[in-house]
């Protein structure tokens, strides 16, 4: 084979931008992991000869279809629908699906590409993918929502399967969802399969799935801070969101001793100086889960909690800081306005919430920064085990799980440790730690399978 010529990691990037116009979010995703990645591999001629880097930044294939659904008032709705199969290098595509209207090509393909770092890091068998549509499941009804889920896997059900792609829930996809879906495909093939996580318990779902994004980015935070000697006890602790990862997030805070002050949707945020009980976090799931409502209503229920109309919580003073809403909701000034107020740890539920200026200023003022792909693996890693309780026709009870949990969560945070050290220090760079462990793993099956 040729040996190539190495190509910087400026010109390597411009290379991603100029094939992929319009993708801001990928293109962002994708410098943030060849930087490292770059750096990792400047002496280890293998990984240029055999471009897995430039391989890697181009998914396996991007599906894109129609998703046609009749509305309750009998009219004819058009949506677009998308699974992108990043790589299954080391095991079958697996990533969430996310219904929200913001959704499109770019974002997916983001989300495909740090899923396969992820999926790599959680030490189990499986490779990257992400899907969705750009559907607004706000204000539908339970009807609409049912025949739109139905519509999109009478599309998707032809790309997945329990050894090919399996999908799972993420923004706007939840149980509800799920079940719909599963549905489909098991009247569409005929076949009961695990060909989705995040199932309901009754039909092969796993205990801990729901909780395990949440919890396990608390988690990571407490890995984190133990490796210095501190504890999430007693601590002030800010999360954004109020959805499937937020609310299990703060019920581990409270669990470990942290209080919790505020949550958020897309409208604003609360702020409770008085800290989020567990009754309080059981109103938020029942309002937001069951009947769809805003952030904004806990202020008129609970006395003393405030509605911040239009704001992120990022300016509430604090220790620890968990967003776990969206990508992009924590910018460069917000960054600065926590370091500023105290802040000592962030541990992202979301997926790229921090944008790479802020990503700089946690390096650079030397916080506990657990990124996404680290810090949010939970969630993946207890799908994995969902699949292996499918495979085996099993059900394995909560005590095991939520152990084996704790223990995924160590395993990630340990494989970042061991391969984000920063030379002269005993900081950790765990944002270095994810990137490189998960791509090694990848990298290396690649070059199994030589040119493919
Ligand atoms: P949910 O749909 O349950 O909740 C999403 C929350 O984020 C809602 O409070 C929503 O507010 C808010 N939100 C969504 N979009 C925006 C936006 N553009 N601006 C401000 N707020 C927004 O989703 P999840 O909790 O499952 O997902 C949250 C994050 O965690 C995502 O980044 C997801 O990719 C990531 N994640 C999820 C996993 C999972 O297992 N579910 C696993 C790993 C990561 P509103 O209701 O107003 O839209
Ligand atoms: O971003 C994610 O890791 C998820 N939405 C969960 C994916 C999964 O397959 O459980």
């Amino acid at each position: 084979m040729a040996v190539t010529d190495h190509v910087g990691y400026a010109e390597f990037m411009e290379g991603v931008k100029k094939r992929n116009p319009g993708q801001p979010e990928f293109v962002q995703a994708v410098g943030e992991v060849a930087e490292d990645i770059f750096d990792f591999i400047a002496d280890k001629e293998i990984y240029h000869e055999y471009q897995i880097l430039r391989r890697l930044v181009e998914p396996d294939r991007v599906v894109s279809f129609r998703v046609c659904w009749e509305d309750d008032n009998n009219n004819i709705r058009v949506q677009r629908g998308w699974r992108v199969q990043n790589n299954n290098a080391i095991g079958p595509y697996k990533g969430g699906i996310r219904f929200h209207p913001t959704v499109n090509r770019s974002v997916l393909k983001f989300l495909a590409f740090e899923q396969t770092f992820k999926n790599s890091l959680t030490g189990l068998p499986l490779g990257g993918g992400k899907g969705g549509a750009n559907f607004n499941p706000k204000g539908k009804s339970e009807h609409e929502i049912m025949r739109f889920c139905q519509s999109f896997m009478t599309e998707l059900y032809r790309h997945v399967g329990e050894d090919t792609d399996i999908p799972a829930g993420d923004i706007g996809v939840g149980a509800r969802e799920i079940g719909y879906m599963f549905g489909q495909y098991k009247r569409i093939t005929n076949r009961f399969s695990g060909v989705l996580t995040g199932k309901g318990l009754e039909f092969g779902g796993s205990r801990v799935r729901t909780e395990a994004t949440g919890y396990g980015c608390v988690y990571f935070a407490q890995n984190m801070l133990e490796r210095i000697g501190q504890s999430l006890d007693g601590k002030m602790c800010v999360v954004s969101g109020s959805g499937n990862v937020a609310t299990h997030a703060v019920e581990k805070i409270i669990q470990l001793g942290g209080k919790a002050v505020t949550l958020s949707d897309s409208e604003g945020f609360i702020f409770d100086r008085h800290g989020i009980d567990q009754e309080k976090l059981q109103w938020v799931k029942d309002h937001k889960t069951h009947r769809r409502g805003r952030i904004s209503e806990y202020a008129k229920v609970f006395r003393g909690a405030e509605f911040h109309a239009g704001k992120r919580p990022w300016s509430v003073p604090c220790q620890i800081a968990f967003p776990c809403a969206t990508q992009n909701e924590l910018s460069g000034d917000d960054a600065q306005i926590l370091i500023g107020n105290g802040c000592e740890c962030v541990s992202e539920g979301a997926n790229m919430p921090t944008a790479l200026k802020g990503i700089k200023s946690f390096k650079d003022a030397g916080l506990l920064y657990g990124p996404g792909k680290a810090a949010n693996a939970g969630g993946v890693a207890l799908s994995g085990l969902e699949m292996s309780q499918n495979a085996a026709r099993l059900s394995w009870d909560e005590e095991q799980l939520q152990q084996s949990l704790r223990d995924l969560m160590q395993g990630i945070h340990d494989r970042c440790v061991e391969r984000g050290g920063i030379a002269g220090s005993d900081r950790i760079d765990y944002v270095r730690g994810s990137n490189i462990a998960g791509f090694v793993k990848v990298a290396d099956a690649m070059l199994a399978y030589g040119v493919v």
